[in-house]
């Protein structure tokens, strides 16, 4: 369930929505392409690239089930202006992640992968955030197959396109590269507080090079 629009609205007065929002009653379904079946046997979860030891890690979905989970509440900001305030999220912290597959020291960005190769590119700093996870859950119901079950990357403090639906792999880069949406317009860092929506709204070392 959702929560009401009351309290949504006391939520957005006490912390304020971004320039150009508004607030959302129930939580739409927003995505690009057919939604992926999910097949437990041959699901698995991996970190790849610059990781410290150099190996790829992976779990499966039994695996993934078994790491120590976390809370967070946080706002939701889609690019096409509505957002949801107060969002209980459950899931495995990406700081977790982290701690359990160590980066390589050169490592300044991850890309996150999903389903049907989509994909979302964040600073490390970004996704290591303490509000940043994993998530399975929301205001304590399991994730429906439309909104990423059985995981999704969950950004609060971000766009909501920084985080895929139907994640299966986070690379670990030492240099930046643009996801999905943003090789398609959207801002290569997507901070709803500074409206960053567009490529075009750039500035010098905001994005990689062309
Ligand atoms: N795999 C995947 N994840 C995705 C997207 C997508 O197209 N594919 N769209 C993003 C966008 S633009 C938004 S606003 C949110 C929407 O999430 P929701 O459908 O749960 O509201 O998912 C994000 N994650
Ligand atoms: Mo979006």
């Amino acid at each position: 369930m959702g929560r009401s629009e009351n309290e949504q609205a006391a939520a957005s007065e006490a912390r304020g929505l971004p320039p150009g929002q508004r607030l959302q009653r129930g939580w739409p379904v927003l995505h690009y392409g057919p939604i992926p079946r999910f097949k437990p046997a041959t699901w698995e979860l991996q970190v790849f690239g610059a990781t410290a030891d150099g190996e790829k890690h992976s779990w499966t979905f039994e695996e993934f089930t078994t790491l120590p989970r976390t809370e967070v509440t946080g706002d939701f900001h889609c690019v096409t202006r509505f957002s949801m305030l107060g969002n209980r999220w459950g899931g495995v912290s990406t700081a977790t992640l982290l701690e359990l597959v160590p980066p390589a020291p050169e490592v300044t960005h991850v890309m996150v992968w999903a389903e049907y190769g989509f994909s979302s590119n964040l600073r490390l700093a970004d996704f290591a955030d303490p509000s940043t996870l994993l998530a399975t859950h929301r205001d304590g119901d399991p994730l429906t197959v439309e909104h990423g079950f059985p995981v999704r990357l969950v950004v609060p403090h971000l766009y909501a396109w920084k985080g895929p639906k139907w994640v299966r792999a986070v690379e670990y880069m030492t240099a930046d590269r643009r996801g999905f949406w943003e090789e398609r317009g959207y801002h290569n860092l997507g901070d709803p507080w500074r409206e960053q929506r567009y490529t075009y709204q750039e500035s010098p070392g905001d994005g990689p090079e062309p």
